[in-house]
């Protein structure tokens, strides 16, 4: 049976997901998540995920309660569509490597999501609706520094981890291609575009359609 992924199609952090299946040419059984209607706070979303977030991965009994963990799973679990080795080439079985493409979810887990991600959810979906502008300013200016850091990076590096699409770069895409919906423009980074365009034009990509398309505007 194919994993379940418990998910709503405005968030990058479920993109992520879909993203790497696509790559992985791995089916999900998608169940949508009337986010906007709070379902996933009702207790029996809880029962699943304690956390109330979204994404949620369930698979054979197991489950998994954050993108970076599934994307893990996933890429760790999995072969390549061009290849039989397990893992993928989105992971590795050396620990030193896979410390490198972790060090990259943490920036995702701290840099991105209370930056880049934490503006859009404010500027184009009005979440949640008592942000102040001050909050707003933290995030615009997180976001910004995450994008210096990611620029000094990619001005020497094609991706982020181990010289090869890993989940790092999954994991950090998505925001950093919607930042104009958090208002920040990614023109003064011209080596990140270029990653942005690496990474689209990796085989099996999907578009971003959906997740660029604004609720509410400030
Ligand atoms: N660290 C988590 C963050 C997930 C997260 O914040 N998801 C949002 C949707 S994109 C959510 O469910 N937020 C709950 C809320 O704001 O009530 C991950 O990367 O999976």
């Amino acid at each position: 049976m194919a994993p379940k992924l418990y998910c709503t199609k405005e968030s990058g952090n479920c993109y992520k997901v879909r993203l790497l299946a696509s790559f992985l040419d791995l089916q999900l059984d998608q169940v949508e998540v009337d986010f906007f209607n709070i379902q996933h706070r009702s207790p029996e979303f809880l029962a699943i995920n304690p956390r109330g977030e979204l994404p949620t991965l369930v698979d054979e009994g197991k489950v998994f309660n954050d993108s970076s963990v599934i994307l893990v799973y996933l890429a760790g679990t999995n072969p390549d569509p061009s290849s039989k080795t397990v893992p993928s080439s989105y992971w590795s079985s050396d620990v030193v490597e896979q410390a490198s493409i972790v060090d990259w979810l943490a920036f995702t887990a701290s840099w991105i999501q209370f930056g880049l991600s934490k503006a859009r959810a404010i500027v184009s979906f009005n979440w949640p609706a008592d942000a102040s502008e001050e909050t707003l300013t933290e995030a615009k200016n997180r976001g910004m520094k995450s994008l210096e850091i990611l620029e000094k990076r990619l001005e020497k590096e094609q991706w982020l981890a181990l010289a090869r699409p890993t989940v790092a770069d999954v994991s950090v895409f998505v925001y950093v291609a919607l930042a104009h919906m958090g208002d920040i423009s990614l023109d003064p980074y011209p080596a990140v575009k270029a990653w942005i365009e690496r990474i689209q034009g990796l085989p099996r990509f999907i578009p971003l359609d959906g997740l660029d398309k604004a609720m509410h505007q400030r």
